[in-house]
């Protein structure tokens, strides 16, 4: 497969959102990810483009209206007056309020239904928003640091043109949010792999769970020990998503890529290095779909960063011209001692992935796929896009500005309402 037309969703803003002092979550690596991706040139092959903000409408085809006017109105200083809704809606803690964290809910939701919608017009192979990805957040709950989940509002914008969409999920913690709102769906298979055990947040995902009444066989549980390493990763993700691929054969991927499984993440467990993080993509991407590719977790902001940079070359088939020194950038000195784009990254954990316990597991996993048939989804009416074609033309959906070398000139794009109904 050669070059893929590639849209990469980046707002300036976004790396000046902060959770708090002692958060994990920091919005900054993401523009620090985008240095590197500028300052390889990147640019030059990526069409680049400032989200549009999502608006409530678009927030409420998946969460709760009340959950959305809480998420709008809450303020760090108003915070005292609403602590009934705090808990009701869980914010507190993991999910903390600060400064306009409904803009960046809007920022990061709009990037990923951009994305969806780029991929439904056909006006990019593969769409890249490392923002998003926020996968715990639920209907009227947030969760693990994620207010809107931007994927199942992506997934419902895809299945408007879409029969089957695949969610894949390599973040070290389960992707209980995505597999929650599909459970029931046979038109959306979510597949995470992630440690299970020991409390690990959240506690679910085990490999018995595999979906509820017509959705029973389209959620995917792969639960790993501490340490998987690149080795142990592929001997699982290959032949498990080769056998989904054929057996459920979707119309679009959307992978989520929390770089929270690299190894020396401060609240992950698993050893996997940048290459082996970024062949899940190479893997992906030589299926020819559409792919909408986001972020999600991952707390050494410096691994974030190269990881993602070097997962947005993958993604371009150029990888293999981007020099492992780093090049001069205005963050260079985060980046040391060794100044690498791929560093040997210390294994934190042993590994406690036993191969005869991951054999079992992947010997499981493929015969329950051997008993599922691509669902027969013929026809369904395509819902309403969520932009007419009047207003695409307006505003330019996807005339990618080349923003040179930064942040100014990337362009915006809109959008509108649609239907969750996956029957
Ligand atoms: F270490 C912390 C410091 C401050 C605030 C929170 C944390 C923290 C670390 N780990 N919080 C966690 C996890 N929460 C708990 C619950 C709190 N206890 C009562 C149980 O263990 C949440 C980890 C969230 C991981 C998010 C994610 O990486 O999966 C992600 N993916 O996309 C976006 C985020
Ligand atoms: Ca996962």
């Amino acid at each position: 497969m050669g070059g893929r037309k590639v849209t990469y969703y980046y707002d300036p803003d976004i790396g000046d959102f902060y959770y708090g002092q002692g958060h994990p979550m920091k919005p900054h690596r993401v523009r620090l990810a985008h240095c590197l991706v500028t300052r390889y040139d990147l640019w030059r092959h990526l069409d680049i483009v400032r989200p549009r903000p999502a608006r409530k409408c678009d927030l409420v085809e998946f969460h709760s209206p009340d959950y959305v006017d809480f998420l709008r109105a809450v303020t760090p200083g108003n915070q005292e007056e609403l602590s009934a809704a705090l808990k009701q809606f869980s914010v507190a803690g993991d999910c903390p309020i600060f400064d306009r964290m409904y803009q960046y809910c809007q920022i990061y939701a709009g990037a990923s239904i951009g994305a969806a919608m780029q991929l439904n017009y056909g006006r990019a192979d593969i769409a890249i928003n490392w923002a998003g990805g926020m996968h715990h957040a639920k209907k009227a709950e947030a969760s693990g640091f994620c207010y809107i989940n931007d994927i199942v509002l992506a997934i419902l914008e895809l299945l408007k043109v879409h029969s089957r969409v695949l969610y894949v999920d390599i973040d070290v913690h389960h992707g209980d949010g995505v597999e929650e709102a599909f459970l029931t769906s046979d038109r959306v298979m979510t597949v995470s792999f992630h440690k299970y055990g020991d409390n690990f947040f959240p506690g679910t995902g085990d490999l018995g769970d595999c979906g509820l009444a017509g959705g029973r066989g389209y959620a995917v549980n792969v639960p790993l020990r501490n340490g998987m390493d690149d080795a142990s990763y592929e001997g699982l993700f290959r032949p498990i998503m080769t056998a989904i691929m054929e057996r459920f054969q979707p119309e679009a991927i959307v992978l989520q890529s929390g770089a929270d499984s690299l190894a020396g993440d401060k609240l992950g467990v698993f050893n996997l290095s940048i290459p082996g993080h970024g062949r899940c993509h190479a893997f992906l991407r030589a299926f020819g779909l559409p792919l909408l590719v986001l972020g999600g977790g991952g707390y050494k902001v410096k691994n974030v960063a190269r990881c993602w940079a070097y997962e947005t070359g993958v993604l371009l088939g150029v990888e293999s011209s981007m020099s492992d020194m780093l090049p001069p950038n205005d963050y260079y000195e985060v980046f040391g001692p060794d100044y690498r784009l791929a560093p040997t990254l210390a294994p934190a954990k042993p590994n406690q992935n036993k191969r005869e316990t991951l054999d079992k597991i992947r010997h499981i996993i493929l015969e329950r796929l051997r008993n599922l048939h691509p669902p027969g989804v013929s026809f369904h009416e395509r819902a309403p896009d969520a932009l007419s074609w009047e207003f695409v033309a307006e505003t330019g959906l996807g005339m990618a500005t080349k923003a040179r070398g930064g942040d100014a000139d990337a362009d915006a794009v809109g959008r509108g309402g649609g239907g969750m109904d996956t029957a």
